[in-house]
């Protein structure tokens, strides 16, 4: 019998004097302090740590649930995580709003101004990063025992500085006054190895011996992630790189050489220093695959270690572990894995490879060529030498069954292989993650079809089988709850209860009240105080909101040409009756895109024109807030009338912002692109502003000779705009936009204008009638439950992971 069952701390009391206790010990004993002299900081602190408390008597239990069940595990392998601030959050999934709002009055504080202290993990870069945080919430809400892997960066997404000049950057150093969500768990470190040699092994086959050239230490700490209305908390890990105790040269600090004494400690903590914001950059390549490799192997084997503690060998791996690489940029794993189980656990290759195809699964996020992940053969010869013996082996096995499949088909073997040789050699990591996974999926319907009918189409004719959707989906708590309070006050109101924050579905019960004008009048007057507090313009204009990446397929520029287009139809009559707009952007454009940050650039500019300008800014107005982040999110979203979803068809794989908005009452106008069409299909086309080509005319549009300059000759409004930019009125940035426009216009922002614009103006036809505006308003809330990644993570459960949930008994 085990001595230790059974056996736990005091559990944290559930009444406001036990909540009032705790926090004190806390401030005494952990922060070091007393009522007298706390700061505000130390009360944040302390706060944070009694509701991380409560959350971690929950852990316990579900360690214990998940430890005693032994069920297959899911594991996120993803390098970014958009968190999100963590007090509120924490604050509703324990329940303990009520408590600390009291008790921390005895501190001499309210609860707000703590809140407004509270650390953003900027852990990632946009949606790809923000998804793995509401997958990692549903998960923990639908019971799924999981654990996420990740890097925690030192700096994560920089902080974004809007001027007239345009974009700049600055670090965002987001743990400087310490993040007191994390435990550090040192006694789970692991060692990577990079560069080096392999040697063979006398007598073997498969079977290498790998010299590693560098070594580092990967040090995991965790933050936790609770389930909503539920007992589960599952865990984010996140690895920091360091130097070994060797790494630090004492003699040659004694010796004076203070920056070569620490040199092999600070280039291995470099790993981990920096989020990439993208791959655009060439600069530090190396260390981006470092970091992916990184990642990986710390987390591999804290995998195989869990795995160990409660099974012997290697024939139910497969059946206990699945792990999700979210995009290509962990795919390393799956050569990690073999070498792992040939090299270290020596497994048989045929076995491993049996393994390791049923333990991953593969989400692509993209259609972007560009963004289809590749590296120099080179580069990873010199950095991951094994590992590029055992992708070609990998390869040759593959090729040939390839080659069984169609015979004498050499150009479909040259496309497909893993290896691609022109115009240099380099290894291509979407066909690996197709190779080296039981399940690969698209994020959106449409998303999930092109890729089987265009980059993955040779794949998906191969194992048809394989290729899946699962629409992605977004965390109603968060983006609901607890962004728009007063709306879910309303929804639950109107719905008889909160249940629908665990079943989105339920939301479908609010068309029964669109019809009623008492609630449409109640809907409207929560937008409009949404819009006072968001406090970016007059709070009864449209507002008319743009927030995501910067880049030129997501085509802000189009919205700029239909501002520009405003801007000269105000002034030629600016006695008529126009449509007041309150017209906002925000995001961030990667540091080294130069034409995404010419865009911000000019809207800039176009923002202060306008202001400036007495007889179009009644009716007009261009806002840019600085520093796009989920907390600027929760801000805007629940403020929008109008939600931008604008991008080329056929580009933006899902998007979750059109998602966001939709879910809180603003409008889409967008094309047939992404989860769009799923929005719409839902939502009802009557309740959404349709516009633009489809998919299929746009993947054309080039090959059949598109003209920019068609479009600019045979539109005058559009000339006029593309003249103003042209003529240099607002800056060099608008001479550059138009250049590319008029140049080659990649993504066919002149050929969508018309269509844009017109849609636009039934925009304004619509807002003209507060009545019809506010029923098509309460319609899309009404449609949109589908969207929550409570569903998203279902979908996964059942058709790719194979797993079902384990609850966790509450206490006592
Ligand atoms: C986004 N991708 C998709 N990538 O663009 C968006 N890329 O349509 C989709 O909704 C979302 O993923 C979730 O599926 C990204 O956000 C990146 O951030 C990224 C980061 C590094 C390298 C490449």
């Amino acid at each position: 019998m085990d001595l230790r069952q059974g056996i736990g701390p005091r559990r944290p009391g559930k009444t406001a004097d036990e909540f009032q206790q705790d926090l004190l010990s806390n401030l005494f004993y952990r922060r070091g302090t007393t009522v007298e002299s706390a700061s505000a900081r130390d009360a944040y602190e302390t706060l944070s740590l009694t509701v991380r408390d409560r959350l971690a008597e929950r852990r316990s239990r579900t360690a214990a649930a998940h430890f005693a069940t032994n069920p297959r595990w899911v594991y996120y392998l993803s390098a970014e995580y958009l968190l999100g601030a963590q007090l509120e959050q924490n604050l509703l999934y324990s329940d303990t709003g009520d408590l600390a709002a009291e008790a921390v009055k005895t501190l001499g504080f309210s609860l707000e101004e703590l809140e407004d202290l509270d650390i953003e993990p900027g852990l990632g870069n946009g949606g790809l990063g923000r998804l793995a945080a509401c997958l990692v919430d549903s998960m923990a809400t639908r019971d799924i025992p999981a654990v996420g892997y990740g890097i925690r960066y030192d700096f994560g997404i920089f902080h974004q500085i809007i001027t007239e000049e345009g974009q700049t950057e600055r670090p965002d150093d987001w743990a400087f006054h310490g993040n007191p969500w994390e435990f550090p768990a040192p006694d789970d470190r692991q060692t990577v190895g990079f560069y080096g040699h392999t040697e063979p092994i006398p007598g073997e086959r498969t079977r290498k011996r790998w010299v590693p050239g560098e070594i580092v230490l990967g040090e995991p700490s965790h933050m936790l992630v609770p389930g909503y209305g539920t007992e589960t908390v599952n865990i984010v890990r996140l690895w920091r790189a360091r130097g070994s105790e060797a790494s630090f040269d004492l003699s040659r600090f004694s010796a004076g050489q203070y920056a070569e004494a620490v040199q092999e400690a600070v280039r291995a903590e470099n790993i981990s220093k920096v989020l990439y914001p993208d791959d655009s950059t060439e600069l530090g390549r190396e260390l981006r695959l470092k970091q992916q490799y990184f990642l990986v192997s710390c987390s591999l084997r804290d995998i195989i270690r869990r795995f160990r503690l409660r099974n012997e060998g290697w024939a139910e791996f497969a059946d206990k572990t699945v792990i999700q690489l979210n995009d290509t940029h962990p795919t390393i794993a799956i050569a990690e894995l073999m070498r792992l189980l040939v090299d270290e656990y020596e497994v048989e290759w045929e076995e491993a490879w049996s393994i390791t195809r049923r333990t991953f699964a593969y989400t692509c996020h993209t259609l972007l060529p560009e963004a289809l992940e590749t590296w120099p053969v080179h580069m990873f010869e010199r950095l991951l030498p094994r590992h590029l013996e055992i992708i070609y082996l990998i390869n040759m096995l593959f090729l040939r069954e390839v080659e069984a499949r169609f015979p004498g088909d050499h150009d479909r073997v040259r496309r497909m292989s893993i290896i691609g040789e022109e115009p240099e050699r380099r290894v291509r990591m979407a066909h690996l993650a197709v190779v080296g996974t039981e399940a690969v999926n698209g994020v959106a319907e449409l998303h999930s079809k092109l890729l089987r009918e265009t980059v993955l189409n040779d794949f998906a004719e191969l194992w048809p089988a394989k290729f899946q959707n699962v629409t992605n989906g977004v965390s109603p708590r968060r983006f609901v709850r607890i962004a728009n309070p007063r709306l879910s006050d309303l929804i639950t109101e109107g719905l008889g209860g909160n249940d629908w924050l665990g079943d989105l579905e339920r939301l479908a019960g609010l068309e029964a009240l669109a019809g009623d004008a008492s609630f449409l009048e109640r809907w409207r007057a929560i937008k409009r105080a949404n819009k006072v507090d968001l406090a970016v313009g007059d709070p009864d204009s449209l507002t008319d909101v743009m927030i995501k990446r910067f880049h030129e397929y997501k085509r802000q520029q189009l919205k700029l040409l239909h501002v520009i287009a405003m801007y000269h139809r105000i002034r030629a009559d600016p006695g008529a009756d126009w449509v007041p707009r309150t017209v906002l952007f925000a995001g961030k454009a990667a540091p080294a895109y130069h034409a995404a940050k010419e865009i911000i650039r000019l809207i800039a500019t176009i923002a202060a024109r306008i202001a400036a300008d007495p007889v179009v800014s009644p009716y007009l107005k261009v806002v840019f807030p600085e520093n796009y982040n989920v907390t600027l999110a929760e801000r805007i979203i629940p403020a929008a009338d109008l939600s931008e979803q604008i991008s080329l068809a056929g580009k933006e794989a899902s998007g979750t912002g059109n998602m966001k908005l939709a879910l809180n009452g603003a409008v889409t106008i967008g094309t047939l692109d992404g989860a769009n069409i799923e929005i719409r299909a839902r939502v009802g086309a009557e309740n959404f502003f349709l516009f633009g080509m489809d998919a299929y005319q746009a993947a054309n549009a080039h090959q059949q000779g598109y003209s920019p300059w068609a479009y600019y000759e045979g539109d005058g409004e559009l000339r006029a705009a593309l003249d103003t930019l042209r003529a240099g009125t607002f800056g060099e940035a608008g001479q550059r936009v138009a250049g590319s426009l008029l140049g080659r216009d990649e993504y066919l922002t002149l050929a969508d204008f018309r269509s844009y614009v017109e849609s636009q103006d039934e925009v304004d036809q619509a807002w003209r009638d507060p009545q019809r505006w506010a029923r098509m308003s309460v319609l899309n809330t009404a449609h949109s439950g589908f969207f929550s990644s409570d569903r998203t993570v279902s979908d996964y459960a059942a058709r790719i992971w194979r797993v079902t949930p384990v609850p966790v008994p509450k206490e006592g």
